[in-house]
Protein backbone atom coordinates (compact mmCIF):
# COMPACT_ATOMS: atom_id res chain seq x y z
CA UNK A 1 0.00 0.00 0.00
CA UNK A 2 1.96 3.00 -1.19
CA UNK A 3 1.55 6.35 -0.01
CA UNK A 4 3.05 9.71 1.02
CA UNK A 5 3.93 8.80 4.30
CA UNK A 6 5.09 5.77 4.53
CA UNK A 7 5.18 4.30 7.41
CA UNK A 8 7.60 1.56 6.14
CA UNK A 9 10.41 0.61 4.05
CA UNK A 10 10.44 -2.60 2.09
CA UNK A 11 14.05 -3.89 0.58
CA UNK A 12 13.20 -7.24 -1.49
CA UNK A 13 13.83 -8.85 -4.97
CA UNK A 14 11.13 -6.78 -7.20
CA UNK A 15 10.01 -9.74 -9.64
CA UNK A 16 9.20 -12.75 -6.94
CA UNK A 17 7.00 -13.08 -3.84
CA UNK A 18 10.20 -14.44 -1.79
CA UNK A 19 10.86 -14.12 1.34
CA UNK A 20 9.48 -10.13 1.09
CA UNK A 21 6.26 -11.31 0.65
CA UNK A 22 5.73 -12.93 4.62
CA UNK A 23 6.63 -9.45 5.51
CA UNK A 24 4.62 -7.78 3.05
CA UNK A 25 1.20 -9.91 4.08
CA UNK A 26 1.65 -8.56 7.41
CA UNK A 27 2.10 -5.23 6.46
CA UNK A 28 -1.21 -5.86 4.42
CA UNK A 29 -3.49 -7.52 6.70
CA UNK A 30 -1.86 -4.24 9.64
CA UNK A 31 -3.22 -1.98 6.69
CA UNK A 32 0.06 -0.24 7.60
CA UNK A 33 1.74 2.29 4.68
CA UNK A 34 4.71 0.89 3.34
CA UNK A 35 6.88 1.58 0.00
CA UNK A 36 7.60 -1.28 -2.21
CA UNK A 37 11.04 0.34 -2.49
CA UNK A 38 12.32 -2.47 -4.57
CA UNK A 39 9.29 -2.50 -6.91
CA UNK A 40 10.42 1.30 -7.94
CA UNK A 41 12.26 2.77 -10.93
CA UNK A 42 16.22 2.59 -8.65
CA UNK A 43 15.18 -0.63 -6.67
CA UNK A 44 18.32 -2.46 -7.37
CA UNK A 45 20.59 0.17 -6.33
CA UNK A 46 18.60 1.37 -3.17
CA UNK A 47 18.27 -2.56 -2.34
CA UNK A 48 22.26 -2.12 -2.27
CA UNK A 49 22.91 0.26 -0.34
CA UNK A 50 20.76 -1.12 2.49
CA UNK A 51 22.30 -4.66 2.32
CA UNK A 52 25.92 -2.57 2.18
CA UNK A 53 25.07 -0.41 4.83
CA UNK A 54 25.80 2.66 3.26
CA UNK A 55 22.79 4.58 4.52
CA UNK A 56 24.14 6.29 8.08
CA UNK A 57 25.69 4.12 10.47
CA UNK A 58 23.02 1.42 9.69
CA UNK A 59 25.08 -2.33 10.14
CA UNK A 60 24.97 -4.68 7.06
CA UNK A 61 22.63 -6.98 6.18
CA UNK A 62 23.44 -10.34 5.06
CA UNK A 63 20.05 -10.13 2.04
CA UNK A 64 17.20 -9.46 1.99
CA UNK A 65 14.06 -8.79 2.42
CA UNK A 66 15.52 -5.80 4.74
CA UNK A 67 12.87 -3.61 6.27
CA UNK A 68 13.37 0.40 7.45
CA UNK A 69 11.55 1.29 10.19
CA UNK A 70 12.09 4.85 12.41
CA UNK A 71 14.73 5.37 9.98
CA UNK A 72 16.77 1.98 11.51
CA UNK A 73 17.15 -1.07 9.37
CA UNK A 74 16.22 -4.53 10.25
CA UNK A 75 16.67 -7.84 8.54
CA UNK A 76 16.05 -11.71 8.69
CA UNK A 77 12.35 -12.72 7.83
CA UNK A 78 11.50 -14.36 11.45
CA UNK A 79 12.86 -10.78 12.83
CA UNK A 80 10.98 -8.30 10.88
CA UNK A 81 7.61 -10.53 11.27
CA UNK A 82 8.05 -10.18 14.71
CA UNK A 83 8.30 -6.82 15.14
CA UNK A 84 5.45 -5.70 12.86
CA UNK A 85 3.61 -8.39 14.56
CA UNK A 86 4.32 -6.56 17.91
CA UNK A 87 3.48 -3.08 17.21
CA UNK A 88 0.20 -4.23 15.04
CA UNK A 89 -1.44 -6.51 17.72
CA UNK A 90 -0.76 -9.41 15.57
CA UNK A 91 1.32 -11.40 18.12
CA UNK A 92 -1.37 -12.67 20.98
CA UNK A 93 -1.98 -10.58 24.28
CA UNK A 94 0.79 -12.62 26.13
CA UNK A 95 4.97 -13.80 26.11
CA UNK A 96 3.47 -17.07 26.21
CA UNK A 97 1.57 -15.91 23.10
CA UNK A 98 4.62 -14.41 21.35
CA UNK A 99 7.17 -17.09 21.63
CA UNK A 100 3.98 -19.61 20.54
CA UNK A 101 3.76 -17.62 17.51
CA UNK A 102 7.27 -17.41 16.57
CA UNK A 103 7.64 -21.10 17.28
CA UNK A 104 4.92 -21.62 14.41
CA UNK A 105 7.02 -18.62 12.61
CA UNK A 106 10.66 -20.77 12.36
CA UNK A 107 8.91 -23.64 11.97
CA UNK A 108 7.26 -21.94 8.88
CA UNK A 109 11.22 -21.01 8.01
CA UNK A 110 12.13 -24.57 8.16
CA UNK A 111 10.18 -26.10 5.41
CA UNK A 112 10.60 -22.69 3.22
CA UNK A 113 14.08 -23.16 3.51
CA UNK A 114 13.57 -27.21 2.71
CA UNK A 115 10.96 -26.25 -0.04
CA UNK A 116 13.41 -24.03 -1.70
CA UNK A 117 16.52 -26.60 -1.51
CA UNK A 118 14.76 -29.20 -3.79
CA UNK A 119 15.26 -26.32 -6.97
CA UNK A 120 18.55 -25.56 -5.86
CA UNK A 121 20.07 -28.45 -3.95
CA UNK A 122 23.63 -28.08 -4.63
CA UNK A 123 24.03 -23.87 -4.31
CA UNK A 124 21.97 -21.24 -4.81
CA UNK A 125 24.38 -19.73 -7.05
CA UNK A 126 23.80 -21.82 -10.24
CA UNK A 127 20.91 -22.98 -12.71
CA UNK A 128 18.32 -25.46 -11.88
CA UNK A 129 18.89 -27.02 -15.16
CA UNK A 130 22.14 -27.31 -14.14
CA UNK A 131 21.56 -29.32 -11.14
CA UNK A 132 18.56 -31.16 -11.95
CA UNK A 133 19.98 -34.51 -10.92
CA UNK A 134 20.14 -33.71 -7.59
CA UNK A 135 17.07 -31.69 -7.17
CA UNK A 136 14.68 -34.77 -8.23
CA UNK A 137 16.54 -36.93 -5.13
CA UNK A 138 16.40 -34.43 -2.97
CA UNK A 139 12.91 -33.43 -4.18
CA UNK A 140 12.01 -37.46 -3.79
CA UNK A 141 12.19 -36.47 0.02
CA UNK A 142 10.63 -33.73 0.43
CA UNK A 143 7.16 -34.73 -1.53
CA UNK A 144 7.22 -38.10 0.04
CA UNK A 145 8.28 -37.74 3.58
CA UNK A 146 8.92 -33.85 4.59
CA UNK A 147 5.39 -32.39 3.11
CA UNK A 148 3.33 -35.05 4.92
CA UNK A 149 5.21 -34.45 8.09
CA UNK A 150 4.89 -30.35 8.22
CA UNK A 151 1.73 -30.53 6.68
CA UNK A 152 0.81 -32.77 9.90
CA UNK A 153 2.29 -30.93 12.45
CA UNK A 154 0.84 -27.16 10.82
CA UNK A 155 -2.60 -29.38 11.24
CA UNK A 156 -2.26 -30.77 15.10
CA UNK A 157 -0.75 -27.38 16.39
CA UNK A 158 -3.66 -25.74 14.70
CA UNK A 159 -5.81 -28.50 16.44
CA UNK A 160 -5.21 -26.82 20.40
CA UNK A 161 -7.80 -23.60 19.72
CA UNK A 162 -11.47 -23.63 18.32
CA UNK A 163 -9.60 -21.80 15.74
CA UNK A 164 -9.10 -20.97 12.81
CA UNK A 165 -6.28 -19.34 13.68
CA UNK A 166 -3.16 -20.40 16.09
CA UNK A 167 -4.32 -18.47 18.94
CA UNK A 168 -8.08 -18.87 18.24
CA UNK A 169 -9.90 -16.50 16.84
CA UNK A 170 -7.42 -13.56 17.27
CA UNK A 171 -4.81 -13.41 14.46
CA UNK A 172 -1.07 -13.88 14.25
CA UNK A 173 1.47 -12.77 12.50
CA UNK A 174 2.64 -17.25 12.52
CA UNK A 175 -0.87 -17.38 10.80
CA UNK A 176 -0.27 -15.07 7.90
CA UNK A 177 2.98 -16.64 7.19
CA UNK A 178 1.58 -20.68 7.36
CA UNK A 179 -1.07 -19.48 5.13
CA UNK A 180 1.80 -18.37 2.97
CA UNK A 181 3.38 -21.70 3.29
CA UNK A 182 0.53 -23.44 2.17
CA UNK A 183 -0.07 -21.61 -0.54
CA UNK A 184 3.50 -21.94 -1.84
CA UNK A 185 3.22 -25.86 -1.55
CA UNK A 186 0.58 -25.70 -3.25
CA UNK A 187 1.21 -23.87 -6.06
CA UNK A 188 4.75 -26.08 -6.26
CA UNK A 189 3.63 -29.76 -5.43
CA UNK A 190 0.03 -29.72 -5.75
CA UNK A 191 -0.38 -33.62 -5.89
CA UNK A 192 2.40 -34.27 -2.45
CA UNK A 193 0.23 -31.00 -1.44
CA UNK A 194 -3.23 -32.19 -2.22
CA UNK A 195 -2.23 -35.87 -0.75
CA UNK A 196 -1.22 -34.80 2.62
CA UNK A 197 -3.89 -32.36 3.27
CA UNK A 198 -6.80 -34.45 2.02
CA UNK A 199 -7.94 -35.47 5.78
CA UNK A 200 -6.13 -32.77 7.46
CA UNK A 201 -9.54 -30.30 9.39
CA UNK A 202 -7.52 -27.24 10.15
CA UNK A 203 -5.28 -26.20 7.43
CA UNK A 204 -8.49 -25.66 4.83
CA UNK A 205 -10.07 -23.37 7.62
CA UNK A 206 -6.75 -21.54 8.30
CA UNK A 207 -6.34 -20.55 4.43
CA UNK A 208 -9.56 -19.69 4.30
CA UNK A 209 -9.59 -17.61 7.84
CA UNK A 210 -6.78 -15.58 6.53
CA UNK A 211 -7.64 -15.31 2.79
CA UNK A 212 -10.72 -13.88 4.27
CA UNK A 213 -8.63 -10.94 6.29
CA UNK A 214 -9.91 -7.81 4.83
CA UNK A 215 -6.22 -6.29 3.79
CA UNK A 216 -5.08 -9.49 2.96
CA UNK A 217 -8.28 -10.24 0.45
CA UNK A 218 -7.69 -6.79 -1.07
CA UNK A 219 -3.82 -7.61 -1.26
CA UNK A 220 -4.44 -11.20 -2.90
CA UNK A 221 -6.89 -9.20 -5.55
CA UNK A 222 -4.44 -6.36 -6.16
CA UNK A 223 -1.57 -6.15 -8.68
CA UNK A 224 0.61 -5.93 -5.76
CA UNK A 225 0.13 -9.32 -5.38
CA UNK A 226 3.30 -11.06 -7.43
CA UNK A 227 1.96 -14.35 -9.47
CA UNK A 228 3.60 -17.14 -7.93
CA UNK A 229 6.65 -18.04 -10.70
CA UNK A 230 9.34 -19.88 -11.38
CA UNK A 231 12.23 -17.24 -9.96
CA UNK A 232 10.68 -17.68 -6.79
CA UNK A 233 11.12 -19.83 -3.93
CA UNK A 234 8.00 -21.80 -4.45
CA UNK A 235 8.41 -23.09 -7.74
CA UNK A 236 6.71 -25.72 -10.02
CA UNK A 237 8.30 -28.04 -12.12
CA UNK A 238 6.44 -30.84 -12.78
CA UNK A 239 9.21 -33.32 -12.57
CA UNK A 240 9.70 -32.59 -8.60
CA UNK A 241 6.05 -33.05 -7.32
CA UNK A 242 4.47 -36.58 -6.65
CA UNK A 243 3.09 -38.03 -9.98
CA UNK A 244 -1.21 -37.76 -10.25
N1 LIG B 1 17.43 -16.27 6.77
C1 LIG B 1 17.25 -15.16 5.90
C2 LIG B 1 17.51 -15.61 4.48
C3 LIG B 1 17.50 -14.45 3.52
C4 LIG B 1 17.67 -14.92 2.10
O1 LIG B 1 18.12 -16.03 1.80
N2 LIG B 1 17.32 -14.02 1.16
C5 LIG B 1 17.38 -14.37 -0.25
C6 LIG B 1 16.16 -13.89 -0.99
S1 LIG B 1 14.71 -14.72 -0.38
C7 LIG B 1 18.59 -13.70 -0.87
O2 LIG B 1 18.50 -12.74 -1.59
N3 LIG B 1 19.76 -14.27 -0.55
C8 LIG B 1 21.00 -13.80 -1.07
C9 LIG B 1 22.13 -14.60 -0.48
O3 LIG B 1 21.88 -15.49 0.36
O4 LIG B 1 23.27 -14.35 -0.89
C10 LIG B 1 15.84 -14.57 6.06
O5 LIG B 1 14.94 -15.32 6.46
O6 LIG B 1 15.62 -13.38 5.80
Amino acid sequence: MATNTPDYELYYWPTIQGRGEFVRLILEAAGAAYRDVGREPDGPAAIQEVLEGLEGRQPPAFAPPVLKADGATYAQTANICQLLGRRHGLAGQSDRDLYRVNQLQLTVHDCLTEAHDTHHPISVAEYYEDQREAAARRAAFFVEERIPKFVGHFDEVLSYTDGPFLLGDSLSYGDLSLFQLLEGLNYAFPEAFRRATEARDHLPALRAGVADVEGVAEYLESDRRIPFNEKGIFRHYPELDLSG
